[in-house]
């Protein structure tokens, strides 16, 4: 029995020591220690011998058997690290390889023009007003002086929350907020760029679209006034060759109100399709500041003037970068987007 433990010990070194593989070792892991193994029958045979020498051979079996799984887990942390080792050689990483890219998202178009046309206005001295789209007919239209028969006032043109809440449909409540808190209280020169909601749906109109409106009161503003920083604004928007007209209109809020045109900025005047032939593009609403909504906004419209306007960013967008549908600008197709 010793010799028989002892000669397995020499031979399953020298095996182990062989092993050049983790396959090679596993399969001398099962010859030595599996149920068929060396070892296990050489331990199953200690039952065989005399009572007296057990212990002793017994003792011998446990310390080969020990020693013989110490070598055999030093072999297979050798041969584990060999192959990372291997593998690591082999696998080189070249930190110079460009990185994969995340995509990136895109200032939205519309975004860009309200920036751009709050930048004009900063640039000539007004301030950037904000309110709530969720307004009361108060501020939407009896300080505006709508009358109460006014189609915008239908619940067919407007989204009504309750009889009293609506949604804005235009940014002008910001402007009557402002002049009932300004301090001190000239000169109001501010304008309110942000979101107004219409009950229209279709190809050339969309529920939501974006809208700044414009508001100057202060001792002696004139239709002047207003031509020349509307011609500023126009110039600084779609260059310095754009000529603006005035034609009579009529707002509630404004009186007397005029519509902007500016000349085509696609044929420069000539007349073409997108101007109908005619050179000219209407872009703005505009008018001197009803003395009832001045008065409503609480001012003396026998010591102050003011002037006001209103532009619907969709169409200076569509202007600007010629797009011809409405619709791409909320579509949010990225590969629309990314071309602005
Ligand atoms: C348009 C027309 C306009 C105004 C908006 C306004 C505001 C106050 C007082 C008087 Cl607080 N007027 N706003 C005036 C004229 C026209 O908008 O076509 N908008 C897209």
């Amino acid at each position: 029995m010793r010799e028989q433990l002892e000669n397995t010990r020499i031979e399953a070194l020298e095996f182990i020591a062989a092993a050049d593989s983790e396959e090679r070792l596993q399969e001398i892991r099962v010859r030595l220690f599996g149920k068929k193994g060396v070892l296990t029958q050489l331990m199953k045979q200690l039952g065989t011998l005399p009572p007296a020498e057990r212990p002793r051979a017994g003792g011998l079996a446990h310390e080969t058997r020990a020693a013989l799984e110490r070598a055999w887990d030093d072999k297979n942390r050798a041969l584990q690290a060999e192959a990372l080792t291997a593998r690591l050689r082999q696998e080189t990483v070249d930190v110079t390889l460009p990185g994969t890219p995340l995509p990136a998202g895109h200032r939205h178009p519309l975004n860009t023009v309200v920036t751009d046309i709050e930048n004009i206005f900063l640039g000539m001295g007004f301030s950037i007003a904000e309110g709530p789209e969720i307004e009361t007919d108060y501020y939407n239209f009896e300080a505006l002086n709508l009358p109460p028969d006014h189609p915008a006032r239908d619940m067919q043109d407007s989204f009504y929350i309750t009889e009293e809440f609506l949604l804005r449909s235009q940014t002008s409540p910001v402007q009557i907020r402002t002049m009932e808190n300004m301090c001190p209280r000239l000169p109001v020169k501010i304008i309110a760029p942000g979101k107004v909601y219409r009950n229209d749906d279709d190809a050339t109109h969309s529920p939501m679209f974006h809208q700044v409106e414009g508001l100057l009161v202060d001792k002696g503003a004139r239709m002047s006034d207003l031509k020349g920083v509307l011609l500023r604004f126009i110039r600084e928007m779609f260059g310095p060759e754009r000529e603006i007209r005035m034609r009579p209109s009529f707002f509630p809020f404004t009186e007397p109100s005029a519509e902007i045109d500016v000349s085509c900025m696609f044929c420069g005047g000539g007349g073409c399709r997108l101007c109908k032939g005619t050179g000219w593009i209407e872009i703005l609403g505009s008018g001197m500041v009803h003395p009832r909504v001045l008065t409503m906004g609480g001012y003396d419209p026998g010591a102050v003037t003011g002037f006001a306007f209103g532009v619907g960013v969709e169409r200076v967008a569509m202007l600007k970068y010629g797009i011809d549908d409405m619709r791409l600008l909320f579509d949010n197709d990225i590969r629309f987007l990314c071309q602005f």
